[in-house]
């Protein structure tokens, strides 16, 4: 039997919280122990790291939902199971601190569903994406239906998960669904990069940007402006962003690097 301290391991690396989902033998499954495992590992990293990398051990990211026991749940259980996910990944995406995810091999139905929930996804070319749903004759349950549907359109989640389409990591990095595609074997490395780069940000920029930008993007756009105004008004008011600007017109801070040069 799995127990949750084995279901996903925790690691602090300096500032960032490495979360490994554990359960390689059924390829990262989510059962509803492992769903609170992630979510007790998720408040973990926001209370002592500043930015997080969730990552699959063994060759899959995660293959989703547990589906032998989500196949004896009762409707009921069934509702509250899914609710149950909403609220560990809602926070993942609205949380303190960003998450990278490191996908290899599967991320499909909750597995992709997690991958949606973080900040920034890195596949490297093992990695593939579906939502295998209408053959097993559910629906997604994780988030995806808002989640999915606006990283990479809700037409292209309704092909996948009415075809059955596979999607390789050049596929989905070209729908959106994935930001950075890197080498076999090299996603960890580029997560935990990107993560303690992000961990340098300032702090209150960090939570502004993972609380703002989705709630924004649910606005009208003359809300959107506003709610805005308000957010860099109040970023600007912190002694971070005080110290920060006064290292770049004392020429302390570093410049931003250009690519062509
Ligand atoms: C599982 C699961 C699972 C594997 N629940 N047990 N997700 C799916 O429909 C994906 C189903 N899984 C697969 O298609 C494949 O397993 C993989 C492509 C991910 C990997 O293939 P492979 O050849 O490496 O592994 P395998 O031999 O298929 O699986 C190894 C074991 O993991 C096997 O168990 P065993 O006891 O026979 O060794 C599998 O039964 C088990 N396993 N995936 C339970 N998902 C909140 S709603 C979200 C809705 C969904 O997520 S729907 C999509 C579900």
């Amino acid at each position: 039997m799995d127990t949750s301290e084995t279901l996903v391991t925790y690691e602090l690396q300096g500032n960032v919280a490495l979360i490994g989902l554990n359960r390689p033998a059924k390829r990262n499954a989510i059962s509803d122990r492992f769903v609170e495992a992630i979510h007790d590992a998720v408040q973990r990293a926001q209370s002592e790291a500043k930015a997080a990398v969730i990552f699959g051990h063994g060759k899959h990211f995660c293959a989703g939902l547990d589906l032998a026991e989500h196949s004896e749940k009762p409707l009921f259980e069934a509702v509250k199971g899914s609710r149950r996910w909403h609220a560990v990944f809602d926070g993942i995406e609205r949380g303190t601190i960003p998450f990278v995810a490191a996908i290899t091999g599967a991320a499909v139905g909750g597995g992709f569903e997690l991958a949606a929930s973080v900040q920034i996804r890195v596949a490297d070319e093992t990695a593939f994406f579906a939502l295998p749903e209408g053959q097993r004759g559910i629906f997604v349950g994780g988030g995806g239906s808002v989640r999915i549907a606006r990283l990479i359109g809700a037409p292209r989640m309704g092909d996948m998960m009415l075809t059955g389409r596979v999607l390789k990591a050049s596929e989905a990095e070209a729908w959106g669904g994935v930001s950075y595609v890197v080498p076999e074997g090299a996603a960890m490395e580029k997560a935990v990069a990107l993560a303690q780069q992000m961990a340098t940000n300032a702090e209150f920029t960090n939570y502004a940007i993972i609380n703002a930008l989705p709630r924004i993007a649910d606005m009208s756009s003359e809300d959107g402006l506003f709610a805005e105004s308000m957010v860099a008004s109040l970023a600007t008011m912190t002694d971070d962003a005080k110290d920060r600007l006064r290292a770049f017109l004392e020429k302390r801070a570093v410049k931003v690097q250009d690519p062509n040069a």
